[in-house]
């Protein structure tokens, strides 16, 4: 078992470059995984959406100029500690007990990352953690408090004894920043597994000081769904606490700081948590920030908005430091390729790109996540392989219980019998193998919780998609026990629920026996 590991056959020679295979010489590839948080598809240039050309994204594209873009990326449960779960042990939340966002990680089930430990790889992981649990498997670490602050926030490492420190500097940068300590450090002669976990973009939105000002000027373009009425919808769709003209605040989203003790804005959801962001800056930092929201704060006196224009008003604010934050995003993925391609580290490690889940652009109406609906449960995913297909895109069914399996695949160890993804490996010379997955299982849990989204279940294959939306009544909202069947290719903005419709009923059918299957083999415990 052991030696299998370091003899991974991989040829220092490119595979289609056609030249003569002279290279006989062996050694197991490095890997990279930049997990993002909250990074939607859409605004990735790579993805070709409308937002992306407005606010592109020249670095990520790089990387999916020497990989493969996959399409049809998903999650199984669109929440960060359960995403991360799914990441480290290849198993769904019900089995890895990451259901909901605070405590649940089952610590005896084992993570990727001790296995390619104890199989020679030199393991790291740095930024957002978030699990409740200390990283497991890694030799290095470097991860934020929770979620982590934007200005000057606190990582704890080994050096530190587990504690945490308040580092000067922004966020993503210094995530970055300890990603490169990691590589000058390491012992050249092993490969290297090294998980960089932005906190970027997560809410609420907070850019970088050199980006403050960035796409003042630029007006982006509603999604076509954002005035959705949810009309042939269960009612989570119209019940959840997401919505940017409703949930949106004033003043800790969109940064209205001068209105956080004037009525009713001091009554919005944490009118408190700007200011105590506010607080930890340094004089430099504070002058910039306060600078360039002056500028919305008088926009927002001078027009008055209200209504649908107020709604319009708060998705271009939105928009605009989301975007921001992904500038430096962006910039730091060109940061890290530049110190692999400088120290020739390109043509021997394994880049992904991805996020712990999609997110809303106002699509719905929406902010945030949790939904089966398609741009919570995507996920941006790009692989960049050295000497597999380069400039492609994939359509398969592929999700986040896939990656450990990955990574274990590129390092040559076989896959333990209990994980429950697939390696994504054989999908990266092009072709798709017969029996690769027709269908994807989704499961959603967490509620009572912060907007209110009710627990659901569902499976989709490449062009339908069933959901179950269940849970009893509490003093929040009433029972629900209602399905939705969407028809992705005559209807990819899921608004025409296509449940109970006798033109359906082979498909409704087809879909429901898969999740049934689902349920029983996954040993699913609740729906
Ligand atoms: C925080 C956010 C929520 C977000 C969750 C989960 N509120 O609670 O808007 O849905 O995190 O996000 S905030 O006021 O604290 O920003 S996740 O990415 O970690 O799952
Ligand atoms: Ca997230």
């Amino acid at each position: 078992f052991q030696s299998m590991s370091l003899m991974a056959p991989v040829l220092l020679l490119s595979a289609c470059s056609g030249t003569k295979e002279k290279a006989t010489e062996t050694k197991p590839l490095n890997i990279i995984h930049i997990m993002t948080d909250d990074h939607s598809f859409q605004t990735i240039s790579a993805y070709g959406h409308a937002l992306g050309k407005l606010a592109p994204t020249p670095n990520i594209d790089r990387l999916a100029a020497r990989g493969v873009l996959f399409r049809q990326a998903f999650v199984e449960n669109s929440l960060s500690t359960p995403s991360r779960a799914c990441l480290m042990t290849g198993l769904y939340s019900h089995q890895n007990g990451q259901r909901q966002l605070g405590k649940g990680i089952d610590t005896t089930k084992v993570f990727f990352s001790e296995i390619l430990q104890q199989h020679g790889y030199q393991t790291a992981v740095v930024g957002k953690w978030h699990m409740q649990c200390e990283p497991k498997g890694f030799d290095y670490y470097q991860v934020l408090w929770d979620q982590g602050e934007y200005y000057n926030p606190e990582f704890k490492s080994k050096e530190t004894n587990g504690e945490y420190v308040k580092r000067e500097g922004y966020a993503t940068k210094l995530t970055t920043d300890y990603a490169l300590e990691f590589l000058e450090k390491r012992d050249p002669n092993k490969p290297f597994c090294l998980l960089v976990h932005q906190k970027a973009p997560h809410r609420n939105w907070m850019p970088e000081e050199k980006y403050l000002h960035l796409y003042e000027d630029v007006e982006f373009p509603l999604p076509e769904t954002f005035d959705d009425d949810y009309a042939t919808r269960c009612d989570a769709a119209r019940t959840q606490e997401m919505r940017i003209a409703d949930h949106m605040t004033l003043v800790y989203d969109l940064k209205l700081n001068e209105l956080k003790d004037t009525p009713p804005y001091n009554k919005e959801w944490s009118s408190q948590g700007l200011q105590n962001s506010l607080d930890r800056m340094n004089p430099q930092q504070r002058e910039a920030w306060e600078t360039a929201y002056k500028t919305r704060h008088e926009d927002f006196k001078q027009k008055q908005p209200q209504g649908k224009d107020l709604a319009k008003w708060k998705y271009q604010q939105y928009l605009k430091d989301y975007l921001r934050c992904i500038k430096t995003v962006d910039d730091e993925v060109g940061r890290l390729l530049d110190y692999l391609e400088k120290n020739n580290l390109m043509e021997n490690t394994v880049i992904v790109y991805t996020s712990d889940q999609g997110f809303y652009m106002g699509e719905h109406g929406w902010f945030d996540k949790r939904f089966m609906y398609e741009e919570s449960f995507r996920t941006p995913l790009i692989i960049s392989y050295p000497g597999k297909a380069k400039g492609i895109e994939n359509t398969d069914l592929v999700q986040n219980i896939d990656y450990a399996p990955t990574y274990l695949d590129i390092a040559g160890i076989e896959k333990p019998e209990y994980m429950v993804g697939t390696s994504l490996v054989p999908l990266l010379d092009g072709k798709t193998p017969a029996d690769w997955r027709k269908y994807l299982y989704y499961h959603y849990y967490d509620y009572p919780a912060i907007h209110m989204v009710r627990r659901h279940d569902g499976v989709r294959d490449k062009q339908y998609k069933l959901i179950h939306f269940y849970g009893d009544k509490d003093e929040h909202r009433e029972a629900i026990n209602c399905n939705e069947l969407y028809d992705l290719q005559a209807d990819p903005n899921e608004q025409n629920n296509l449940y109970g419709k006798a033109e359906y009923k082979d498909v409704q059918d087809r879909l429901q026996q898969q999740l049934d299957r689902f349920r029983q083999e996954q040993q699913v415990d609740e729906w």
